[in-house]
């Protein structure tokens, strides 16, 4: 790998906000295309975060500091990935389902997901099943996520589901499912199509779940 790459690598990594844009206009000049900064210095680098989040070597505010050097070198990047056309790897629709103000865990599902190819639409925190059947027929994701961090909000998930069943659209879409209190049991109870302890392995399994 080129320097420059392994430099951007490593700022995402240590989550170095000052330098990251820097180096993403170095390695613009260094005439480096947009999709090769992205694929081998931006993903490079959130992959490593992924699995030192999850084994347990890096911690929540390290990680969003890393999403947030994503971010701002993101904010370079994609309009130029735009303008070449580059084939993401799908679109995840996110949200905390209603009545959960809890955002923090689905933040960080958002910036991995990000991290791994995805084209992310958040739609924030208290997002009814209606808002989320509305979201899923405007925006057509391949993933739909919902995060809940309320043992009594976590069942918005299952409505949810039946929205989705009742307008038709659920074979649409994959439902991924998470939060403290989630569980795969209760994910295979409602009928979703996936559940993710942690950010990473959202990310891992929202791969999955389009390949
Ligand atoms: Co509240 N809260 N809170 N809270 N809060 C908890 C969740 C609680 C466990 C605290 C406790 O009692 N020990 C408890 C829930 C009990 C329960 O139902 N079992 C609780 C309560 C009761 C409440 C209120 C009701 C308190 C009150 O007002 N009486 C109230 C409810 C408000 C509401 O939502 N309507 C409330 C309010 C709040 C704040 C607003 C103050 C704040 C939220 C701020 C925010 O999010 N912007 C808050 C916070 C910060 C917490 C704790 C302390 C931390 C949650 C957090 O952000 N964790 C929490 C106690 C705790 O966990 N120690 C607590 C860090 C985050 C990275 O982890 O969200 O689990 P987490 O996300 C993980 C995984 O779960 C997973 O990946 C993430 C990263 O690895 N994940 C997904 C999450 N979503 C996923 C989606 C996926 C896949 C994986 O696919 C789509």
């Amino acid at each position: 790998m080129s320097d420059i790459l392994e430099q951007v690598s490593t700022a995402i990594i240590e989550g170095d906000l000052d330098e990251i844009v820097d180096l993403t206009e170095d390695a613009l000049d260094e005439e480096l295309g947009a999709e090769e900064i992205l694929n081998k210095g931006l993903m490079a680098g959130m992959d490593h975060v992924g699995v030192e989040f999850k084994a347990g070597n890096m911690f929540v505010p390290e990680v969003l500091r890393s999403a947030r050097a994503m971010q701002m070198s993101m904010e370079i990047l994609n309009p130029l990935l735009a303008e070449s056309g580059v084939q993401m790897l799908g679109k995840v629709l996110l949200g905390t389902v209603k009545g959960d103000l809890h955002d923090i865990g689905k933040n960080l599902v958002a910036m991995m997901c990000e991290g791994a190819g995805f084209v992310v639409k958040d739609l924030g925190k208290d997002i009814a099943p209606e808002g989320f059947l509305e979201a899923v027929k405007e925006h057509d994701p391949d993933v739909l996520g919902m995060s809940a961090l309320l043992t009594t909000t976590m069942r918005s998930m299952e409505s949810t589901i039946k929205a989705l069943e009742e307008a038709g659209v659920r074979d649409k879409v994959k439902v991924m499912i998470g939060g403290a209190p989630v569980t795969q049991a209760f994910a295979d109870q409602i009928g979703a199509d996936g559940y993710a302890s942690n950010a990473a392995s959202a990310a891992d399994l929202a791969k999955q779940l389009v390949s």
